[in-house]
């Protein structure tokens, strides 16, 4: 379904882009020329010259049979497979073309430590971070695809015939029921920002955050204390609300009420109904995601965490940083480019449980003292406030709508929001933010 929707970021120029949507699984597996970045000159041009042709080679031959250059192009959708084949599958990518057939290492250690020294001699600069789910559990928020535990293994009380269905538009136009049932869940209030949050929060107070690229909605981001400049919620969120049909926005705090007390929420102009800005497979992703085409051939550092990165096109966004910038993956298992072996020159991973890599690459770096501080800090100024326009009275309840049973009831933790804008170190960062404006 290709569907203009109106332009919600007025900072981002929409004569500057084409449309992007979530694409369909067919058009995530189209063959797409290699980036125009990687032959071109550029700011990165006079280093790339200094690569030995083999080896620009293989770093091009393995950009282009990942067949994932897809970053600007299609809808959302699950990478190269169907529903029922994805939902059956947690982390494998069988039908992905790899150059060898040898399994990925489990980790390589070591990879924290480069990239923590990258930073310590002020190489890095211009930090993206790309992440997933995986940021989130550790916050009580199961993710899509961690067996057990995650939303596909348990979405039988929906009574949905595949599990994408349920952020499948065209299902949702049909019958919006199964959405709102797990949105009542979903909705941010009782969820609080955990330690890999605030980990990105001090990779901005250093002044180092070029930007951060989410596919949550859970809005734990902001939270945290993430300034909006900062931050690219690229599947949305649900801090606003639009007619699902003609875009018309809705009052986001009504569509809350109404969804919460299982009623639809319906469109003031044509009937059709309301739904959040969650972005849907067939969807078309914020305008702001386009900011990738200023950002990632800046970049200097790429860290992706806790996402299968099965999503496109958010997915393929980790193959736009140029080829001889260091990508450090923090995740339980190899994903996307990391599945092969040998891994591209510069690539990192380290494999485990995310939260305990975040606190050794913090310890590492000599930031753990701050971070704990600052989350401390952070946590007694959230007060309740609008992340979704929640109020306490008509916020879930943390008792009845948290889905893991391990997030935490606090009071005044209900749409608490960030009020702390990190002034310091928007002066700090301040080159990086004039150029995200
Ligand atoms: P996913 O496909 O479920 O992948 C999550 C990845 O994180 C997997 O590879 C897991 O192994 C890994 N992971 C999870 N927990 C940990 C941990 N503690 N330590 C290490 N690794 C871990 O989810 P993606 O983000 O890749 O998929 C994108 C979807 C998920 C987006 O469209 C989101 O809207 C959607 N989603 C968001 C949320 C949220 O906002 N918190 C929750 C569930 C789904």
């Amino acid at each position: 379904m290709n569907r203009s929707r109106p332009s919600r970021d007025k900072k981002v120029s929409q004569a500057s882009v084409t449309r992007i949507t979530r694409s369909s699984s067919s058009q995530a597996r189209h063959p797409i020329p290699a980036d125009p970045q990687d032959s071109g000159q550029g700011p990165y041009g006079k280093q790339r010259r200094k690569q030995t042709d083999s080896a620009l080679a293989q770093d091009l031959s393995l950009m282009s049979v990942s067949g994932q250059d897809t970053a600007s192009k299609g809808k959302m959708s699950q990478a190269g497979r169907n529903p029922v084949q994805a939902c059956q599958s947690t982390e494998s990518t069988s039908d992905q073309i790899v150059p060898y057939s040898i399994p990925a290492k489990s980790s390589s250690r070591g990879g924290l430590a480069s990239a923590a020294r990258l930073i310590k001699l002020g190489r890095c600069k211009n930090v993206l971070v790309v992440a997933g789910a995986g940021i989130s559990t550790p916050s009580g928020i199961p993710d899509f695809r961690t067996p057990g535990t995650g939303l596909y293994a348990n979405l039988e009380k929906y009574n949905i015939p595949y599990p994408e269905a349920i952020f499948n538009i065209d299902y949702f136009s049909n019958d919006p029921q199964p959405f709102f049932s797990l949105a009542k869940s979903l909705y941010p209030g009782s969820h609080r920002p955990n330690y890999i949050h605030y980990f990105i929060r001090m990779l901005h107070h250093k002044g180092l955050l070029l930007r951060l690229y989410t596919q949550n909605i859970d809005g734990l981001e902001k939270l945290c204390g993430i300034p909006e400049d900062k931050l690219v919620e690229a599947h949305g969120s649900f801090a606003t609300a639009s007619c699902h049909l003609c875009y018309t926005p809705y009052p986001a705090e009504e569509a809350k009420v109404a969804i919460m007390n299982d009623n639809i929420p319906t469109c003031s102009f044509c009937a059709a109904t309301v739904k959040p800005d969650v972005v849907f497979f067939g969807e078309d992703l914020p305008q702001k995601y386009f900011l990738h085409t200023e950002d990632f051939p800046k970049a200097d550092l790429l860290i992706i965490m806790g996402t299968s990165l099965k999503i496109e096109p958010f997915a393929s966004l980790v193959n736009k940083v140029r080829s001889n910038v260091p990508r450090l993956l923090l995740n339980r298992h190899a994903v996307g480019p990391f599945e092969r072996v040998p891994l591209r020159r510069g690539d990192h991973m380290e494999l485990g449980d995310l939260a305990d890599s975040v606190r050794r690459f913090a310890e590492v770096l000599g930031w753990s003292g701050e971070i704990e501080e600052l989350m401390r800090t952070q946590e007694k100024l959230s007060v309740p406030a609008a992340v979704t326009g929640n109020s306490p009275q008509n916020g879930p309840s943390s008792e009845t709508e948290d889905m893991s049973g391990t997030s935490r009831s606090r009071p005044g933790a209900q749409g608490s929001c960030s009020e702390d804008s990190d002034s310091e170190t928007d002066s700090k960062s301040s080159a990086s933010s004039r150029a995200s404006k």
